[in-house]
């Protein structure tokens, strides 16, 4: 039995989409194509075919929407800007009407009390930059660090947080590497390169927003940290299985990052791939700028153990089927299958997880404040003959992750915040449609919103900022 928790009026509490997956209008108003346009439009490549073109129609609905978050009594909305939208071809000519639509969007979320939280890449890359070679060219950082000044620039202080990116790791390693992600191509050393021309950026960026908003400005950006298990703590190769990925999955962004440095243990892991020679000298320094915040994303835990190379190798990773691994150079890992219970996405559910991730970042960087800009899941959310979408599994979810997150505050780490994943059902990437992640439904048909009883319950939690007691309380492993 828990005992309810009251968290402090200083907590934002926030609700997360991201362009690609909400606004659809990918025609309209100027935009030019991205990475994801070609990706989800080429056949095989999304579950069912489905695409962005019209997603949740947000590009039309969006003051709806904001009416819906002011309803929901948001303190914040996390939302990310189309770059194609604002710079159709990555470069050059930026789109007046493509920038008028966030300004509106920002002006009207100010004027219903919600602070902007902006990510400025959530993957939809513009076309014609990936023609160049996307994120394996360097001249990517550079073209990015423009288009974030502008944006800059274009909407200035009203934005609360600045986010360079979301989830870089899924943006190299399932973009480049596993090729389960736009672009979709599927080699080792471009998911490398990928990575550390996306660190370069966040780092050029940085300082182009610092430069042109001062020191006030609020810089952040989001990582997806992969919470992994050893299978044997006992066993020495298990251990150095977990450190393996750990490396490849948040050491090459944490360590150039934070630390100024990437894990020496990194490049000798992946020397077989890359020799890592983009990385040039004085990068390691543009990379590192002070984070106000540092975003975390966070769903599910992975097991892992030393591969023998004997007999058939399972990847219950959660990552869709491919045949090329996101874990680049790792080759003598395992991932096994995890406990249940389980999302629709097949994710185990693990709120201690969450503390642990926290405790342990605040252990390694006692000064960087934290916030949780991700967390949620994906239920089969199906109206009951009343009417109402009786998603207790998700309000389940969303309870233990936020007790979770206050034993974490409550063992001394600085959270300063959480959204969930996400405000409306929306376009689930690989899996189109078929993932619903709202505490919002929508009808794809009529584009309809109907608030599920999660949005109801997270309400009340925003009213009160009081989580309730619940009968099983989540217990730390
Ligand atoms: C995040 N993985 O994606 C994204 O930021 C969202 O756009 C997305 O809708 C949400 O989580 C739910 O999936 C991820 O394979 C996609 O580890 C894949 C992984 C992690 C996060």
């Amino acid at each position: 039995m828990s005992t309810a928790r009251t968290f402090a009026p200083s907590f934002l509490w926030g609700s997360a989409t991201a362009a690609y997956q909400i606004e659809g209008g990918v025609a309209e108003g100027g935009r030019g194509p991205s990475i994801w346009d070609t990706f989800s439009h080429t056949p095989g490549r999304t579950l069912d075919g489905d695409t962005g073109d019209v997603a949740d129609d947000h590009f039309h609905l969006w003051r709806q929407d904001v009416a819906e978050m002011k309803r929901l009594g948001l303190g914040a909305y996390r939302f990310s800007i189309s770059w194609p939208r604002v710079q159709p071809g990555g470069s050059g000519d930026f789109n007046a009407d493509g920038i008028a639509f966030y300004s509106n969007l920002v002006d009207e979320l100010i004027g219903a009390g919600i602070a902007p939280v902006v990510t400025l890449y959530h993957w939809d890359l513009p076309q014609e930059l990936e023609d160049a070679g996307g994120w394996t060219n360097r001249d990517t950082a550079y073209r990015f660090a423009e288009y974030a000044a502008k944006m800059a620039h274009e909407l200035g202080s009203r934005v609360s947080v600045w986010t360079t990116f979301n989830e870089p790791w899924c943006a190299a390693y399932l973009g480049y590497g596993s090729g389960v992600h736009a672009p979709g191509r599927t080699n080792g050393a471009d998911a490398l390169a990928a990575v550390h021309h996306l660190n370069l950026a966040h780092g050029l960026a940085g300082r182009a927003i610092r430069e042109v908003l001062g020191d006030d400005t609020k810089l952040s950006i989001t990582l997806n940290l992969h919470v992994t298990r050893p299978d044997d703590p006992t066993s020495a190769a298990d251990l150095e299985a977990v450190r393996r990925i750990d490396d490849v999955g948040n050491g090459a962004f944490l360590g150039p990052l934070l630390d100024g440095a990437y894990p020496a243990t990194l490049f000798a892991d992946t020397a077989h791939v890359s020799d890592w020679s983009f990385v040039l000298d004085g990068d390691l320094d543009l990379i590192r700028v002070p984070l106000d915040v540092l975003g975390v994303n966070y769903y599910s835990t992975g097991r892992v153990r030393h591969f023998s190379g004997e007999g058939e190798r399972s990847q219950a990773d959660g990552h869709r089927d491919s045949d090329a691994s996101p874990w680049v150079g790792v080759d003598d890992v395992e991932f096994l299958p995890q406990p249940g219970p389980y999302t629709e996405m097949g994710w185990n559910i693990e709120a201690p997880g969450l503390t642990e991730l926290l405790v342990s970042l605040h252990a390694a960087y006692p000064d960087q404040p934290l916030m949780i800009t991700e967390n949620g899941a994906a239920f089969d959310d199906s109206v009951a003959p009343d009417g109402r979408i009786h998603d207790a599994g998700r309000v389940a979810y969303l309870h233990d992750h936020l007790e979770a997150v206050g034993v974490a505050i409550d063992a001394g780490v600085d959270v300063r915040g959480y959204f969930v994943w996400s405000l409306l059902d929306n376009f689930e990437w690989a899996y189109g449609y078929s993932k619903r992640f709202g505490i919002i439904r929508v009808d794809y048909d009529t584009l309809t919103r109907t608030w599920k009883d999660s949005a109801y319950w997270y309400r009340e939690l925003l009213r009160t900022r009081t989580l309730p007691a619940i009968e099983s309380a989540p217990t730390l492993s």
